[in-house]
């Protein structure tokens, strides 16, 4: 298997998306500009299970709707370039205004994942979410949570991404959860085991 999937980071400033495309692609990224804009384009690869990932960092974004340059970087590569996949990290401790961007990508009908990101802060916070629940409510999007500047919830994605670009076959072998926080495990809803 020697295709390369190209995946595209999306969400709010801040949620974490550089901290993940850091842990993802290590040493093999490079930057520069989008074509005719001053906003910095970042991307890089991995190769994970044989297979090639390219992923690229989009600039963060509270919507989708090109009022400024790095809306219209992030719509342009969601709408016109289509990734194979857009993975959307979210603060999961400010979901609903996360979700916003999340409804806007869903709009586009680009293949999404969620990551919901910051579990740590989550979890010292005491916030409990049902991933089945929140995937059903969107329609039965993939969700992955991470604390992404431990490390935590990288494989998952890995493994995740993997998982969606490999075509789903209905219960096969679950994702590994996140070592030690069994609360906090990934979710895919084609295969109801996760
Ligand atoms: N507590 C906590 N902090 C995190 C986590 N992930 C990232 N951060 C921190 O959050 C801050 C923002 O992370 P970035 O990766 O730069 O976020 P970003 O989404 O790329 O931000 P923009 O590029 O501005 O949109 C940094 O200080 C990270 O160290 C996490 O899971 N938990
Ligand atoms: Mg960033």
């Amino acid at each position: 298997m020697t295709d390369t999937f190209r995946v595209a980071l999306a969400g709010n400033p801040n949620t974490g998306k550089s901290t993940i495309f850091n842990a993802l692609t290590g040493a093999n990224q490079h930057v520069g500009n989008w074509p005719g804009k001053t906003v910095v384009r970042r991307s890089g690869w991995f190769v994970h299970r044989d297979t090639t990932f390219e992923v690229v960092d989009l600039p963060g974004t509270y919507s989708l709707s090109a009022f400024s340059p790095d809306e219209e970087v992030a719509r342009d590569y969601i709408v016109r370039t289509q990734p194979d996949l857009v993975v959307n990290v979210l603060d999961v401790t400010n979901l609903e205004r996360n979700l916003y961007l999340t409804a806007q990508i869903l709009e586009t009908n680009a293949p999404l994942l969620l990551v919901l990101n910051m579990q740590d802060l989550a979890l010292r916070r005491g916030y409990r979410v049902d991933y089945e629940k929140l995937s059903q409510l969107l329609g039965g999007v993939p969700i992955v949570p991470a604390a992404a500047a431990k490390g935590d919830g990288i494989g998952a994605l890995r493994d995740m991404l993997w998982h969606l670009l490999q075509h789903v076959v209905p219960n096969e072998t679950p994702i590994n959860s996140l070592p030690g926080e069994n609360d906090h495990v990934a979710f895919c809803p084609h295969c109801r085991a996760l």
